[in-house]
């Protein structure tokens, strides 16, 4: 590659600086720009609650900093960095508060916070642990999949942000379907996969082999990958900590650049894909006769409150199974239905609008029976995810069709000269995306 990572992530953002419609993946590539150029990487510890992710936290820190629990605990992602000891807390209103450490707990204990009623955002600690030393940020994560929807939600959007992550299982819940789904989701983000799986402690030595191998089949055939980094460990007695941390050590030692480098290739492509797509929207509606603009707004907009109101209805007749053994069956149905309204959205902005409008559609693989232990999960959690994952589809799109709606201006000469900077723009944008892998 002739250039460099660091000059297309400049290029880009000069690129989508230029048009006030890719402001929001501008200041996502300005985010990707600071991480190469401070060269600080991200893991954080990411997996369902009650894996044992505080408590690796605690341990390869070798402090007990966060607080862990029989029940679910973090309700917010805690960043920490190395620094004298401190700790604030950032709030959804962009308040930032600092705190004594053993004030923690009020803010990201799920029981002390419940549903997190006081909009904490996210918490910042620093300490003086030798593991952070090296300008490692080490991120703890709620509960994929939880029973708390808020909190999956706050794990998904934080995987996007970051660089490495040690996903955590645990000997006393076999891999299941949330995880599963997870995984598939987030394996186009993160450069770097560490496998924990946890909690050895709980079973004999000699059905350990068997166990993690199981895991290692199941874990290549789901990232797409010959091999693996699987590390069986106790995080409460350390048993395989040291193996765990030598490696992540090792490897941001030796190649920090190409892991950020790599993670950073991969999330520029994703978000220059994401501009193109949404000035192909723009372009076509600019140049649409005002009628029929009106008229595929009009048509656009019933669309998605039908979804809407078809995703309540759904979702209110799961209301009578109860039955928590239906769970798998549920889960599937839903990814279906969502699936399917992925695809009524993208065929319907291409009729109106006349562009490819592309969702990634989840993949689904009925036959194979895994075992499942649900017992920590719920038809009431699948029930919330589905609803939170429609609405931000149609919210998304609704409000690309208000900014349309708001570029468009009366003026002819404009809207002519607005079209052709699209035009220009978008060239631009592809030949960039060429350089990369
Ligand atoms: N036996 C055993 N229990 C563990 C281990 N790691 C964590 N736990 C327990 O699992 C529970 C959940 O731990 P926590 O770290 O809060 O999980 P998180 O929700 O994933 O952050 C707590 O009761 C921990 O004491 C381990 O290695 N072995
Ligand atoms: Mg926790």
């Amino acid at each position: 590659m002739s250039n460099s990572i660091i000059d297309i992530v400049k290029q880009a953002e000069t690129l989508l600086g230029t048009s006030e419609i890719c402001k929001e993946e501008q200041s996502r590539v300005k985010e990707l720009h600071h991480r190469l150029e401070s060269q600080d990487i991200t893991v954080s510890v990411i997996g369902q609650f009650k894996r044992g992710k505080s408590t690796l936290v605690n341990a390869i820190l070798e402090e007990k900093i966060l607080p862990v629990g029989i029940v679910p605990v973090t309700s917010v992602v805690t960043r920490i960095q190395y620094g004298e000891k401190s700790a604030a807390v950032h709030f959804d209103n962009g308040i930032i508060k600092p705190i004594k450490i053993e004030e923690l707990s009020e803010y990201i204990n799920e029981q002390e916070n419940p549903g997190n009623k006081l909009c904490v955002s996210s918490v910042t600690l620093h300490t003086t642990s030798p593991f952070l030393k090296e300008g490692l940020t080490f991120v703890d994560t709620p509960g994929v999949g939880s029973a708390h929807k808020h909190n999956s939600d706050a794990a998904y959007a934080f995987v996007k942000e970051s660089d490495a992550v040690i996903f955590m299982l645990s000997v006393d819940s076999p891999i299941n379907e949330i995880e599963i789904d997870f995984l598939r989701n987030a394996k186009e983000y993160a450069a770097k996969f560490y496998f924990a799986v946890n909690k050895i402690d709980n079973v004999e030595e000699d059905e350990l082999p068997a166990y993690m191998e199981y895991c290692r089949k199941l874990l290549c055939s789901l990232m797409e990958v010959d091999s693996i980094m699987l590390f069986p460990v106790s995080a409460k007695y350390g048993n395989g900590l040291e193996a765990l941390k030598s490696k992540i050590q090792e490897d941001c030692k030796t190649s920090v650049k190409e892991i950020l480098e790599e993670s950073v290739e991969r999330k520029l492509k994703d978000i220059l894909s994401s501009a193109r797509v949404r000035l192909d929207l723009y372009w076509n509606a600019l140049k649409m006769p005002a009628g029929r603009l009106d008229s595929s707004f009009n048509q656009m907009k019933t669309c998605l409150a039908e979804l809407e109101s078809k995703s309540q209805e759904i979702a209110s007749e799961l209301n009578m199974e109860t039955s928590n053994d239906k769970y798998v069956e549920i889960s599937n149905r839903l990814e279906i239905e969502l699936n399917q309204m992925r695809k009524v959205l993208s065929s319907s902005v291409s009729q109106l609008f006349g562009i490819e409008y592309h969702y990634e559609l989840t993949e689904l693989n009925i036959t194979e029976n895994y075992k499942f232990d649900h017992s920590e999960d719920n038809i009431e959690s699948l029930k919330n995810r589905f609803l939170s994952q429609t609405k931000q589809l149609c919210d998304e799109l609704d409000s690309t069709l208000n900014l349309i709606l708001m570029y468009r201006e009366k003026n002819t000469i404009t809207v002519a000269r607005r079209i052709e900077d699209l035009n220009i723009l978008n060239r631009q944008l592809r030949k960039l995306k060429s350089l990369l892998h």
